[in-house]
């Protein structure tokens, strides 16, 4: 048996296998995102020159299969490329036999080049805000005729709420950490709400709603900004490109950017929706996207922030309910948290929903 090399080697085998030159200088983990786990790596390269690459092992727990999550991404971003040369999209290395990614004993891997950039979980800066709601909304129109039949449904029903419902309850049924009792009251509380988080999905089922290609996973974290004009640099985090509704990413984005607080914050006392948030982000994902929304979609933008929340809520809370196989968790009670912070805020949206809604019009009417 061979022993399992630690971090440091292991990044010097991924680098190598993607014929990165030079000597690794130093490395740091990269504290973002709640599945896949991403590292910056700092070379200094023959000619003197110092460069820096994110490596990132890919969760294969979640993602059961991570080379058509890749495909998904090469389509994608060869599509992006060639209908907009000039927006940037992430740079994805080669290894030898010309795959982006490595597959070997100790995971899956791939490698882009670091672009020096900010990012946000919360910021109350609202040209910010503005301009991640223009990424995200030209990001859907730069797909808006893309051919979703090529890409793979790389997690199922990702964003089918039911499903999700469906699973929590049979997860809750069975109980297998004996965690139930202590989180009565919040399942009882997405139980109560069921089918109105679920009324998205109902008026896609009825063919009310379009399916297009979407993001999936817009959290405002997700767009990298530069650091001194604020301007948003490049939309990253494609493994869940998939076809789905305007409303998953336009949803997912409030639930993240307009919470006054962190997704997992302790204090969940103080989760809510700030409307201000609210208003420029929805400006900004309107700018790109109001002329080819059907009303409909747009009737619908402030109930998917609902839906989306309570969605997430539900995943987290089953997480919880099967001892946390799914989302990294840094303490115990790390998704029990989270689901509190997610009720709180998606408890708030729904006294709101009519401000919400009041703004969504206005938006419109300076389209
Ligand atoms: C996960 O890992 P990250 O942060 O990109 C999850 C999203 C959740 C998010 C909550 C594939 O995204 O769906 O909204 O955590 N991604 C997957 O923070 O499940
Ligand atoms: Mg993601």
């Amino acid at each position: 048996m061979t022993a399992c090399p630690s971090t440091e080697e292991k990044l010097q085998q991924v680098c190598k296998a993607f014929r990165i030159q030079g000597s690794l200088q130093s490395f740091e983990e990269i504290k973002i995102g709640n599945v896949n786990k991403t590292y910056r790596v700092n070379f200094l390269h023959e000619d003197g020159k110092r460069k820096s690459y994110m490596v990132q092992s890919v969760n294969t727990y979640v993602f059961k299969n991570p080379i058509q999550v890749m495909n998904n991404i090469d389509l994608v971003t060869e599509y992006i490329h060639a209908k907009a040369p000039k927006k940037r999209v992430l740079h994805f290395h080669h290894t030898a036999d010309r795959k982006t990614y490595l597959m070997d004993d100790n995971g899956f891997w791939r490698l882009f080049n670091y672009i020096p950039s900010s990012t946000y979980n919360t910021t109350e800066n609202m040209d910010i805000i503005r301009n991640a709601g223009e990424a995200f909304g030209e990001f859907q129109m730069l797909l808006s005729d893309f051919d979703a039949s090529s890409l793979s449904e790389t997690i199922p029903n990702f964003h089918n709420t039911p499903k999700r419902y469906e699973q929590l309850i049979a997860d809750a049924q069975a109980d297998p950490k004996g965690r139930l009792a202590r989180v009565r009251q919040e399942y009882d509380w997405l139980m109560s709400v069921q089918e109105e988080a679920c009324r998205l999905a109902c008026l896609y089922q009825q063919g009310q709603l379009p399916l297009r290609v979407t993001h999936n996973d817009t959290k405002i974290n997700n767009v990298l900004f530069d650091p001194e004009t604020n301007a948003a640099l490049v939309v990253i985090d494609l493994d869940t490109v998939m076809p789905g509704l305007v409303g998953h990413d336009f949803g997912d984005a409030i639930r993240f950017a307009a919470n006054f607080v962190e997704e997992d914050s302790p204090e969940c006392q103080h989760a809510g929706i700030n409307l201000d948030v609210f208003r420029m982000f929805t400006q900004g994902f309107l700018k790109h996207t109001a002329h080819s929304l059907t009303e409909m979609e747009i009737a619908t933008l402030p109930l998917s922030c609902f839906a989306l929340t309570v969605e997430l809520a539900v995943r987290f809370l089953d997480d919880y309910l099967l001892g946390d196989p799914y989302f990294k968790i840094n303490y115990p009670e790390h998704n029990l948290i989270r689901t509190r912070c997610q009720v709180a805020l998606a408890k708030d949206m729904l006294e709101k929903m009519p401000q919400m809604e009041q703004i969504v019009r206005e938006c419109m009417d300076h389209c």
